[in-house]
C-alpha cells in the first residue's frame, strides 16, 4: 500500500489524527493490534479538557459529546473533616466535560469508517523501516497471517506505551518516575453520590469518586504496588471508599451498587525525547505518560495531535517543514507542564510512611482551598491551558 501517512495506531491519538488530516486533504492508513471491539471498549481516561471538547467539536465529533457529556465547573478536594469546591468556571472562566475515552474511540471509529479510512485491525509484527529516508515505510503481518506493507511519505507512532515506534528513535533522552503506589479502579452500576469529582486525601491512601453518566461511577483507592485485585472483595472496596471519602460526614452518603469492573493500575510519569526522528513522528503514550491524578494521558494525545495534523499538512501539501521540524520542541512545552502537574497532583494526595510529608500535604490543600492564587493555578492546569501551550 501507498500512502501519504501511516499511522501505527488505532487509540484515540491515532484517530484523530487521520480524522484531523483527512479534513486538511492528507490521506492516512492506520494498523492497530487489536480489533475494533477491543479498542472500543478498553476502559480508560474520562475527563476532557475545555481545549480537547473544542477540538473534537470543531472537526465533527460534538454531537453525542455535547448530548452526553457533562459539564463539570470544577472538583472537590477533601481531607479528613474537610470538603472544599474549586469552581473552575468562576476562577478561570474554563469547564471539563466528563465523557469517557471509550465513547470518545467510539465517535472517532464512527467517523472514520463513514469517512472511508483505510485501518487494518488484528496486525502483529509490526516494524519501522527507513524513517531517516523521503520514503519510510511500516510492515505487519495481517490478520489472515500475509505479511504487509505501507509506503509512506511520512510514519507516526501512535500506539501508546508498549508500541515499537518509540524504540524507533535512535539514542533518544528519556526521564521516568516510578511512584510507590498503584490504583484499585471499579466501574460500578450506581448513580454517582456527588455532581462532581472528590479528590480526597486520607491517612489509609487517596481515593477519587468520579464517575461516566447518570448511572454509571468509576471509583479509584490508592493501594500498594503489586496488589492482587482478587485480596479486594467488593465489600471491601466499597467499605475502603466509605472511609476514605468521608460517608456520614455533614450528612453525605457514599451509595454502593454492583460492581462491573476491577482493575489495579500501577503509576508512572516518563517522557522521551525528540518527538521526531527524521520521517518519524510520536504521539500520545507513545512519547509520554502520565500517573491519572490530573486527568492529562487523554488529553496531552489530543493536544499532540492537534499539533501534529497542521505541521504534516504544511509538510506535506504545502512543502514547508517548518511546523513539523517545531513539533516535537512545541509539544515538549505541553508534555512537561502537564508532566509536573500530574506528579504535583499524585504526590499531594497519595499518602506514603512519611509524617513530615503528611503535614505539607495538608497544608497544601489547606492553601488551595482557601487561596485564590492557590486554586487559580490548579485550575488553569487542570481545565487544560491553550493547545498552544
Ligand atoms: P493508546 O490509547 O494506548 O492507543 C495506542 C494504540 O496502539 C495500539 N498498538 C499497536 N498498533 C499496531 N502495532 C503495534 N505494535 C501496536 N502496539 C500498540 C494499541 O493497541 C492501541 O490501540 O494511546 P493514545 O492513543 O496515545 O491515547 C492515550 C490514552 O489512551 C492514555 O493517555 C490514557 O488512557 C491514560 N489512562 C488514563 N488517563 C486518564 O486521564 N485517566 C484514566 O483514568 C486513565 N486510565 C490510562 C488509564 C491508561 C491505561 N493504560 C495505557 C495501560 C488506564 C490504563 C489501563
Ligand atoms: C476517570 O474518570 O477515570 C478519572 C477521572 C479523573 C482522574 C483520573 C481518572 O484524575
Amino acid at each position: 500500500m501507498r500512502t501519504q501517512v501511516a499511522i501505527i495506531g488505532a487509540g484515540p491519538a491515532g484517530l484523530l489524527l487521520s480524522q484531523l488530516l483527512d479534513a486538511a486533504g492528507v490521506e492516512s492508513v492506520i494498523v492497530e493490534t487489536r480489533s475494533r471491539e477491543y479498542v472500543e471498549a478498553r476502559i480508560r481516561a474520562g475527563i476532557l479538557e475545555q481545549s480537547t471538547v473544542d477540538l473534537l467539536r470543531s472537526c465533527g465529533l460534538g454531537e453525542r459529546l455535547d448530548t452526553e457529556g457533562d459539564v463539570h465547573r470544577g472538583i472537590h478536594l477533601q481531607w479528613p473533616r474537610e470538603r472544599h469546591h474549586l469552581d473552575f468556571s468562576e476562577l478561570i472562566g474554563r469547564t471539563v466535560t466528563v465523557y469517557g475515552q471509550t465513547e470518545v474511540t467510539k465517535d472517532l471509529g464512527r467517523a472514520r469508517a463513514a469517512a472511508g479510512q483505510e485501518i487494518v485491525y488484528e496486525v502483529s509484527g509490526t516494524a519501522v523501516h527507513d524513517p531517516e529516508t523521503e520514503r519510510p515505510s511500516v510492515t505487519y503481518t495481517g490478520p489472515d497471517g500475509r505479511p504487509g506493507r505501507i509506503e509512506a511519505d511520512v510514519v507516526v507512532g501512535c500506539d501508546g506505551s508498549f508500541g515499537p515506534a518509540r524504540a524507533a528513535v535512535p539514542d533518544p533522552q528519556t526521564w521516568e518516575r516510578v511512584y510507590p503506589y498503584s490504583w484499585l479502579g471499579i466501574l460500578a452500576d450506581v448513580a454517582p453520590s456527588t455532581d462532581e469529582l472528590i479528590y480526597a486525601w486520607h491517612p489509609d491512601g487517596f481515593a477519587l469518586h468520579s464517575m461516566r453518566s447518570a448511572t454509571v461511577s468509576r471509583l479509584y483507592l490508592q493501594v500498594p504496588n503489586g496488589t492482587d485485585v482478587a485480596t479486594w472483595s467488593d465489600d471491601r472496596i466499597w467499605t475502603a471508599l466509605a472511609t476514605r471519602l468521608g460517608h456520614g460526614q455533614d450528612g453525605w452518603t457514599l451509595n454502593p451498587g454492583p460492581i462491573t469492573e476491577k482493575s489495579v493500575l500501577p503509576m508512572r510519569s516518563f517522557v522521551q525525547q525528540p518527538m521526531r526522528h527524521g520521517r518519524l513522528f510520536l504521539a500520545g503514550d507513545a512519547a509520554h505518560i502520565v500517573p491519572p491524578t490530573g486527568a492529562k494521558g487523554l488529553n496531552l494525545a489530543v493536544a499532540d495531535v492537534a499539533l501534529l495534523a497542521p505541521a504534516l499538512a504544511s509538510l506535506l501539501r504545502d512543502k514547508d517543514p517548518a511546523p513539523a521540524e517545531a513539533y516535537s520542541d512545541t509539544a515538549l512545552r505541553r508534555v512537561w507542564r502537564c508532566t509536573h502537574f500530574s506528579w504535583w497532583m499524585t504526590t499531594m494526595l497519595h499518602t506514603s510512611e512519611d509524617p513530615f510529608d503528611a503535614q505539607l500535604q495538608l497544608s497544601q490543600l489547606r492553601w488551595l482551598a482557601t487561596s485564590e492564587a492557590g486554586a487559580t493555578g490548579l485550575a488553569e492546569n487542570y481545565a487544560g491551558l491553550p493547545i498552544g501551550f
